[in-house]
């Protein structure tokens, strides 16, 4: 009888040892596992979709940014709407990520959801355009594109280039007559390019020299932008001498129109765009473009060591701009094998 009780007790220790050691092997206390996990961060990023070959080379500069430092990225396509943008926010926040970034598709209708950002104690960056709030607290830094900048160097390209060439208006009137492919209505692109390339202008000692003829959206894509030009020739084909696209997207659109309308691209309609995609470049080569001014979408890396300061309560810069430059067609052999995007 004793051996058997002696058995039994040593039986029952070591089961309990069993039941100890596995519980604490297995799930790991809370405060531990979320302390452990915080080296990690999560970021919740809003892309607006995947209008054009910027878009996309901007959404991939993210994602491998992302990947290279270590961040978990929760990534939403808003398909071009902003309540889709409005929607991923605010599951962000319900997931509790360390931080939002987001890129506003217009610039205003944004003070709501930042503040419930801000109440959740969630940082938000802005990406790429800008936002119109209330309260400038509501984010903590933006990172992107001088769109002002861009419009203005845009007028300037055209005004040497049209003296360099000797150009006469097509209409043997007095003035160069411009159509202008807008952005997306409300945004601050949009919105920046068309005032830096009118305040140019305006500012321009040949400022006489120039009419804006036509000015309508293309909602920065090919098919749009292709579709405008068509209404643009049917009302004014031998009017228009200049084309400025607000992206390079819908200057290759429009370029199919101006040749399905029997004229030549890049001769009798100069084109000048923006972004530095690698389509115009091609365009430029075969001669069918005449230049395009850069807006640089490899964000990725300046976006994820900022997120990564903002999270250690390090000091940033509330506003940081990308590098950017112009590429006339006479470079544009030489530079197309080195462009990344
Ligand atoms: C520019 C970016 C614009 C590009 C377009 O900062 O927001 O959106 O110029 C893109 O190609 O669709």
């Amino acid at each position: 009888m004793k051996n058997f009780k002696k058995i039994l007790s040593v039986v029952l220790a070591t089961m309990m040892m069993v039941l100890v050691v596995g519980c604490s092997s297995g799930e790991k206390p809370k405060e531990e596992k979320a302390a452990s996990s915080d080296k990690k961060i999560t970021m919740g990023f809003s892309q607006i979709g995947a209008e054009s070959e910027w878009r996309t080379a901007n959404t991939e500069s993210v994602k491998s940014a992302a990947q290279k430092a270590g961040v978990t990225l929760q990534f939403s396509d808003a398909q071009q709407k902003q309540e889709n943008q409005i929607k991923a926010i605010r599951s962000f926040i319900a997931q509790g990520v360390d931080i939002i970034a987001f890129v506003p598709i217009v610039e205003t209708g944004w003070d709501t959801v930042l503040k419930e950002a801000k109440d959740a104690k969630i940082p938000v960056m802005i990406v790429d355009r800008d936002v119109k709030l209330s309260d400038e607290s509501l984010f903590v830094a933006k990172i992107g594109t001088d769109s002002v900048a861009e419009g203005k160097k845009v007028f300037a390209w055209i005004d040497e280039y049209m003296a360099k060439q000797n150009k006469t208006p097509r209409d043997g009137g007095s003035k160069f007559n411009i159509a202008v492919l807008e952005g997306t209505v409300g945004s601050s692109v949009a919105v920046g390019r068309q005032n830096g390339f009118k305040d140019a202008m305006t500012a321009s000692k040949n400022v006489d020299k120039y009419n804006i003829l036509l000015s309508q959206t293309g909602e920065f894509t090919r098919q749009k932008g292709q579709e405008v030009m068509e209404s643009f020739l049917k009302s004014d084909r031998d009017k228009i001498d200049v084309l400025f696209a607000h992206n390079d997207d819908m200057a290759l659109g429009a370029i199919q129109a101006i040749e399905a309308a029997g004229l030549k691209p890049g001769k009798d309609i100069t084109i000048i765009s923006i972004d530095a995609v690698k389509g115009i470049f091609q365009a430029m080569i075969d001669g069918k473009a005449n230049c395009t001014v850069e807006c640089n979408p490899l964000q990725g890396d300046l976006i994820m060591e900022t997120a990564k300061k903002i999270l250690k309560n390090e000091k940033v810069e509330k506003h940081v701009y990308v590098e950017e430059g112009i590429f006339p067609a006479d470079v544009a052999a030489k530079v197309l094998p080195e462009r990344k995007y």
